[in-house]
């Protein structure tokens, strides 16, 4: 059996000169872990059944989406190289980007004369990074433009003298109206009104977190919200606003904001009410706690609210625990992948059945820039000497938001958990194209995810043991298809499957990756495709997972993709690597409307074409370091059948 160590647990455990308060403290740990984990070792077997037969409900994807702060990054090429990955995962399965303080990047001149002048160049800049690979903003109104020239008045905030207006004068709020006004005027224009009305504005972030996202306090937030509201409804009244994305359950301001939206007197048209287009909150826990709590808010917002009871109600931070930047030991592994499919699941079993919940999107805040244990969706490799070059490995969590990509079509219900709050969990979908697909998760709970934060490695370490412990198998039973020569294709994320991290550790770490390691890297961390197209008798489906792990099974009729148009390529973009070579990044779209594995074939400098994949692409895009003193390369995609 492998077992992956966390690179700084493993020195830890033997301590000589260990304080008596800080044995104290770890008899104590021991007797935590101990309690938390009384059950280490648990083997699950499961028979789960899919009657196919029925209507079912329509599922839409409605986790297509991702975070990340600040917004400036979009102009580094490590974060553009980032956008080509979540460009390259089917079905659009991330559509949407939540950047903060987009408004930093914003300058004026004079924004206290009779009529500033805003110059929102840079800005587009970013969003052009975003809009050419079809991604969207979720756009928080958030950030100060930045103050050219003399700044008297103005307010140093992150790094620059800004423009914060005081939104309790009137005379401001109003500037503010107007300078939103411009704002959504320009990006009309430069962008369409067709692409805006997909688009989401949204208030500044967590207007209840620290005083960092808003220190005015909630008058001057209900002001503020209505000369935005206001604002962007009078560019065009479909445009979409809506909030307060509060960071804590049940907060005041939370309150304030509902209450506003319905009673409040609008400080810019005098009348009743403000606008409110959607509810988001922001509640990061384990699927089922973060269940709970949403279920609280959503409850709240019935009972006090009723008319405002049917607006989309959006997680727009729906991670498992708070802390982007801290190291946590689940981030590399495909624990965080299995999160991504329980949260949807409970999401949809839980809430949106049960409570008949308008839901919006349930966006994880995963896009940040960072290494293996930081809260990203690709690990970031760089040197110190030439920070701005970089190389990327996708983690699970990034193959994660791929698996889940093609779950859309109707869902079945499922039968067979064990309990409610079951570690397994499955999503049974048929697809348009007729692909029946079946996408297995096992997530077991292991305790609080920051706990690592809290109380150290020797948690992290009984935690990772007894995730390692936790073994499920099974099998899945289909009622009510009617395939009649079906095959079906197996694809893995787990332990074993797809773990770029656990080949890292056992390469020893290396800090830079030269051209080799990289590419072996890329290829170790592609979930496998365990069986492709094998003919199916129609028997139930065995699985068997340890420790945790997404399956995801498609049954479809054989042949079906073979008449399809070819994949097309759609851009090769190039980037340096810190040793000084290349790597492109091929992303491609394919007409057939299914799930595909891929396999790339380089030209270079004019040679045949050779395959360049180790293994099997099952992403709509590739990234391959360059081999040395190649000057062209051309490339092609084929689809693979067998
Ligand atoms: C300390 C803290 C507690 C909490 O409940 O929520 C927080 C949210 C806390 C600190 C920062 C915070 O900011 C949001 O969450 C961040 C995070 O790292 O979890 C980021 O994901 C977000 O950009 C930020 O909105």
């Amino acid at each position: 059996m492998k077992f992956f160590r966390f690179p700084r647990l493993g020195t830890l455990s033997v301590h000589f000169f260990l304080t008596f308060r800080m044995m104290k403290y770890r008899v104590y740990l021991l007797i935590l872990s101990l309690l938390a984990f009384p059950f280490s070792g648990k083997s699950d077997e499961v028979v789960l059944t899919v009657d196919f037969s029925g209507e079912g409900k329509p599922l839409t994807n409605f986790w297509r989406a991702s975070g990340f702060t600040p917004g400036v990054q979009l102009l580094r090429e490590d974060m553009q190289l980032t956008l080509d990955y979540l460009a390259a995962i089917p079905h659009e399965g991330i559509r949407y980007l939540r950047p903060h303080w987009l408004l930093n990047m914003v300058r004026v001149e004079d924004p206290y004369g009779d009529d500033p002048e805003y110059d929102f160049s840079v800005l587009y800049q970013a969003l052009d990074e975003m809009v050419k690979r079809d991604l969207k903003p979720v756009f928080e109104v958030m950030g100060y433009p930045r103050i050219l020239g003399e700044a008297e008045g103005g307010t140093h905030r992150q790094g620059a003298m800004r423009w914060v207006p005081d939104f309790k004068k009137p005379a401001e709020i109003q500037r503010w109206h107007d300078f939103v006004r411009a704002l959504v005027s320009g990006l009309e224009a430069r962008y369409g009104r067709e692409e805006l009305l997909t688009w989401y504005f949204e208030c500044t972030n967590e207007p209840d977190g620290s005083d960092h996202f808003w220190d005015q306090g909630i008058p001057a937030l209900l002001n503020y919200w209505d000369a935005t509201g206001e604002a962007i409804k009078s560019v065009h009244p479909e445009y979409v606003f809506g909030g307060p994305g509060n960071a804590h359950l049940l907060s005041e301001t939370f309150k304030a904001v509902l209450d506003h939206a319905e009673n409040g007197a609008n400080a810019i048209t005098g009348e009743r009410g403000s606008v409110l287009d959607f509810i988001s909150v922001h509640h990061k826990a384990r699927p089922y706690q973060m269940i709970r709590m949403e279920r609280q808010s959503f409850r709240y917002v019935r009972e006090h609210h009723p008319a405002l009871a049917e607006l989309p109600f959006w997680n727009n931070e729906a991670d498992p625990t708070w802390g982007w930047g801290e190291a946590m030991w689940w981030r590399p592994n495909a624990w965080y992948a299995a999160f991504l499919v329980q949260s949807v699941e409970t999401h949809l079993r839980l809430l949106i059945d049960r409570e008949e919940i308008n839901y919006g999107y349930l966006v994880n805040d995963h896009n940040f820039l960072g290494d293996w244990y930081q809260r990203t969706l690709l690990a970031r490799f760089s040197a110190e000497a030439n920070p701005s070059r970089f190389q990327l490995l996708p983690k699970p969590v990034y193959y994660g938001m791929a698996l889940l990509s093609f779950a859309e079509g109707t869902r079945h219900a499922v039968e067979g958990y064990s309990s409610e709050e079951s570690p397994v969990v499955l999503l049974a979908v048929r697809r348009d194209s007729g692909e029946i697909l079946l996408l297995l998760a096992h997530g077991p709970d292991f305790g609080d995810p920051r706990d690592q934060v809290r109380h150290g490695p020797e948690t992290a370490e009984a935690q990772q043991r007894f995730l390692e412990s936790q073994t499920v198998s099974g099998s899945i039973a289909l009622t009510g298809h009617s395939f009649t020569d079906p095959v079906y294709t197996h694809i893995r994320l787990d332990q074993e499957a797809g773990n770029a991290y656990g080949r890292w550790q056992e390469l020893g770490t290396p800090a830079a990756l030269d051209h080799k390691t990289y590419r072996e890297l890329l290829s170790a961390g592609q979930p496998v495709l365990a069986r492709h197209n094998t003919a199916w008798d129609g028997n139930p489906i065995p699985f068997s997972i340890r420790g945790a792990g997404v399956s995801l099974f498609v049954i479809s009729e054989r042949g079906a993709a073979e008449d399809a148009p070819a994949p097309v390529i759609r851009k090769v973009t190039s980037y340096a690597t810190p040793d000084g070579k290349w790597q492109d990044f091929i992303r491609w779209t394919d007409p057939a409307d299914r799930v595909v594995a891929y396999d790339v074939w380089a030209s270079h400098d004019g040679g045949a074409y050779e395959k360049i994949n180790a293994r099997p692409v099952l992403i709509q895009g590739f990234a391959y370091p360059r081999p040395e003193g190649v000057e062209t390369v051309s490339y092609r995609v084929e689809r693979r059948m067998e």
